[in-house]
């Protein structure tokens, strides 16, 4: 029988006003379930709901948060070969991909456990004799969370923890191509002991469900990870209105590798970040400068790497690169590779449908040389398609990765330390990889970028507390 995944409200498992279905997309044949889909009214129960619980829970103990975050994070953990079996089932990537995200979301929860514990303040002295002055931080109130398909269950769970660690009431609406992943994070979040009304899920729409959230007074802060149109519009209902906002956006992230770098791990990085969870990642490498002195070695064995790339079903083993996520998603990568075309770029390898023995979206992996000007080095494509640029020297590679309107995320390779120092300084982004690929952060360190990538405080890590709190200043004279 279908499984059906229902919104959680107030303490509550309720069925949708409309239903939708969830497919995988390495085989179309198999349904992962059905869900429910909210209109504006079941989105108002839930806010209303959040707003009911926030100032009980805004007033929690530290150990009463840690023990509801341990928990979840525990669960997350002893369960991350079965949910990572459904994230790749339901999202399409790979199942070690799968297993390693669902291991991490349980990190980020036991991570934001400690957090809650470690409610720092300031204590200083006054200007004024015999007064203290103290600084703390209390709960922002009401957040709405607003996350994409391509990490369904660790961009929630960076979300929710922190909002939930320092003492914040929760409305979560995910992507409507991973309901599963929400509601199998819901389900542990039920039985972790919180009181009805702090975390709540609504399924549906962006237009409606999202855009009742952020128009909504009750929602006292918006943090929302995906496309840059969305994260725009989004910014100006909400700010208009003076909501807390955080936007994590798009990237066209630059790998730079200089002549002295060791060529086969500046082509694993490339392979790794350029195609690895089938480039579906904000912080994958879609632009490889590469300096003259290696660039031809440095293309034909990066072609060499990408040709042999394993593309099938995600849960096969051996799978090194799964399906697009879904059809339409499919059709813009494809688009790419015709405008790629159309506008001079050299297409090397890829970026054609693939027959498999089931029927799914696949793509082979796709190289371009490409001109710094086209689109296809200029805009994100958000699949397996990444462009080779030439550099004349170091100086103009780092100028070439600065030359986006995205500030995610750049890596260089070098052996050279003093060139590597120099690009962790001047390069325009929230975060460098020296001899690394560009995708693959730690959970517990500060996550985000600059220019049309991020908008608002940085995510995860003990930096997540500048969104999900906000300051408080008091005088006292004794
Ligand atoms: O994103 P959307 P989609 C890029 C990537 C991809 C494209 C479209 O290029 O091809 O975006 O993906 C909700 N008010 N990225 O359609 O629309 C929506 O329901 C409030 C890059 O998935 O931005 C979902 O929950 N919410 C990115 C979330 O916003 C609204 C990751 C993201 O959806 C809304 C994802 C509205 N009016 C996509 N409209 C990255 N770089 O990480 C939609 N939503």
């Amino acid at each position: 029988m279908t499984q059906l995944f229902k919104h959680y409200i107030n303490g509550r498992w309720e069925t949708g006003v409309t239903i939708g279905v969830s497919e995988n997309p390495s085989d179309l044949s198999d349904v992962v379930g059905e869900f429910a889909r909210a209109d504006a009214s079941q989105t108002e129960e839930a806010v209303r709901a959040a707003a009911a619980a926030r100032d009980a829970w805004a007033h929690s103990t530290p150990m009463r948060r840690f023990e509801v975050l341990d928990f979840i994070g525990t669960e997350l953990l002893a369960r991350k070969e079965e949910l990572g079996r459904l994230l790749s089932r339901e999202e399409g990537k790979t199942l070690p991909e799968g297993m390693a995200e669902a291991g991490r979301a349980g990190q980020i929860f036991k991570f934001f456990a400690g957090e809650a514990l470690r409610a720092h303040g300031e204590r200083l002295a006054s200007v004024r004799p015999g007064v203290e002055v103290e600084i703390t931080r209390e709960p922002v109130g009401v957040v709405g969370l607003i996350t994409p398909w391509n990490f369904p269950l660790a961009i929630p769970a960076w979300k929710i923890a922190p909002a939930l660690a320092h003492g914040n009431t929760v409305v979560f609406k995910p992507a409507e191509l991973v309901p599963g992943c929400a509601w199998a994070l819901a389900d542990i979040i039920s039985r972790s002991g919180l009181p009805a009304g702090v975390f709540n899920l609504v399924m549906g729409s962006g237009r409606k469900v999202g855009q009742a959230m952020v128009e909504h007074p009750l929602i006292d802060a918006i943090s929302f990870t995906g496309s840059v149109p969305t994260g725009d519009a989004l910014l100006k209902t909400a700010s208009a209105r003076r909501a807390k906002v955080q936007l994590e956006m798009g990237g066209k992230n630059p790998l730079v590798v200089l002549a002295d770098a060791d060529l086969e791990q500046a082509v694993e990085c490339a392979v790794q970040g350029s195609f690895y969870s089938t480039g579906q990642r904000c912080t994958a490498s879609s632009r490889l400068i590469v300096e003259a002195g290696i660039f031809d070695r440095f293309r034909q064995r990066l072609l060499e790497r990408t040709r042999a790339l394993n593309v099938d079903h995600a849960l096969k083993r051996g799978t090194e690169i799964g399906p697009v996520v879904s059809g339409a998603q499919l059709e813009q990568d494809l688009s790419y590779i015709e405008i790629g075309r159309g506008e001079g770029a050299e297409l090397l390898c890829g970026g054609e449908r693939l027959e498999r023995e089931t029927r799914g979206h696949y793509m082979s992996p796709a190289l371009f040389v490409a001109e710094p000007h086209h689109r296809v080095a200029r805009e994100e494509i958000f699949g397996p398609v990444a462009c080779l640029l030439r550099a004349d020297d170091a100086a103009h590679a780092l100028a070439l990765a600065n030359d986006t309107p995205f500030g995610l995320c750049a890596g260089i390779c070098t052996t050279s330390l003093k060139q590597a120092s120099h690009f962790k300084r001047h390069a325009q982004v929230g975060m460098v990889m020296v001899n690394l690929p560009t995708a693959g952060v730690d959970p517990h360190v500060a996550f985000g970028g600059r220019k049309g990538s991020s908008y608002g405080p940085r995510e995860q890590g003990s930096h997540a507390a500048e969104f999900y709190s906000t300051v408080k200043t008091a005088y006292t004279m004794p």
